[in-house]
């Protein structure tokens, strides 16, 4: 008729995010019984199948250090968990297609592999170990950031390409950093940094900045014609930025220690209302308003159409929703 499973919940000793509890099965698997069944793997260095279910005799798992092999599941578990904890109880979408189901995690994935993956044809997401095998792709910022690729898979089905790509990825970067701030975790806290424990380049800088993409490098803090030409992962810059400044502002800002200066485009002052709403806004147009072919122009309109169900037009978050796309030159 169905199928038990004992709850039991373990200790995880993360790498990035410190001593945290885990949703585990009884003698004891990285079976999460109360969000979908999600579990996760051992690859074991392989790249492809599932390899093997984490499994031990106490119910204790990794040691915070990458050389102990249950430390990357650890922090792939309890990021799978926070990020089901966020879009269930913030936007009310239960598991990544909203049915209830959890999907999986693979972690060690192949040699040295600096990157982490969402795969929609095996409803999984995979991490490899970093360089020298030391700095697994397991933060909490990266889970959310693939597993939000399932989740905009399942609902707009943004084109990984031009700029619906550019949209996409800014969708995973705007709601691990919702994520990050909901789960509220003393060791990782909530920034508006993309990466920043995973120390992707050597020396201690974030993967990606939302107050001012173009610190990284490469990514672009405002719209131009032709930057559907670009990397999906640069041509996010807007969006990122957009989502910064409509939650937090325009200026300078200091939030949980990281100071941030996010200037517009067209030089007038954006008033942030608050990264839940700025959240609720963003998710409500993925889902109602976004579909595979949303450019930035149609994102700009379906998140002031979200505003204006949310809050009304004559609302301030309407406003600061223009205000902020025209802080990055979308729109007037
Ligand atoms: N980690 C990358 C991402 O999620 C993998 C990719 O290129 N899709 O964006
Ligand atoms: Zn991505």
């Amino acid at each position: 008729l169905y199928e038990w499973q004992a709850i039991e919940t373990g200790t995880g000793n993360t790498q990035y995010s410190g001593q945290v509890t885990l949703g585990t099965a009884p003698s004891y698997t990285l079976t999460d019984t109360t969000r979908g069944n999600h579990k996760t793997y051992n690859l074991n260095h392989g790249t492809s199948g599932t390899g093997t279910l984490f499994s031990g005799s106490d119910d204790i798992w990794g040691n915070g250090n990458p050389t102990n092999v249950e430390t990357a599941a650890a922090d792939a578990h309890y990021g799978a968990a926070e990020t089901w904890d966020y879009y269930k109880n913030v936007q009310g979408r239960t598991g990544i297609r909203g049915d209830g189901v959890g999907a999986y995690s693979r972690v060690h994935y192949g040699n040295n592999y600096v990157n982490a993956f969402w795969d929609d044809s095996c409803f999984c997401m995979t991490y490899g170990d970093g360089s020298g095998n030391a700095a697994p792709l397991t933060s909490l910022d990266v889970a959310a950031h693939e597993m939000t690729h399932g989740v905009t898979s399942a609902t707009a089905g943004l084109v990984y390409s031009g700029e619906s790509g550019g949209l996409n990825e800014a969708t995973s970067d705007i709601m691990a950093a919702a994520v990050e701030f909901y789960s509220n975790n003393a060791t990782d806290v909530g920034d508006y940094l993309v990466g920043e424990k995973i120390d992707i380049n050597g020396d201690g800088t974030p993967l990606r900045y939302m107050d001012k993409p173009s610190k990284d490098g490469a990514s672009k803090d405002a719209w131009y014609s032709g930057i559907g030409g670009v990397d999906v992962h640069y041509s996010s810059g807007p969006a990122n930025h957009f989502f910064y400044l409509l939650s937090e502002g325009s200026g300078a800002k200091t939030i949980n220690g990281v100071s941030y200066n996010s200037p517009t485009s067209d030089g007038l002052p954006v008033t942030g209302i608050g990264r839940d709403k700025a959240a609720l806004i963003w998710f409500k147009a993925l889902t109602t308003k976004f579909s595979s072919t949303t450019n930035y122009a149609a994102a700009r309109t379906g998140t002031l159409a979200a505003a204006g169900e949310l809050y009304g037009t004559t609302s301030a978050e309407y406003k600061a929703v223009a205000d902020a796309w025209a802080g990055v030159n979308v729109g007037t």
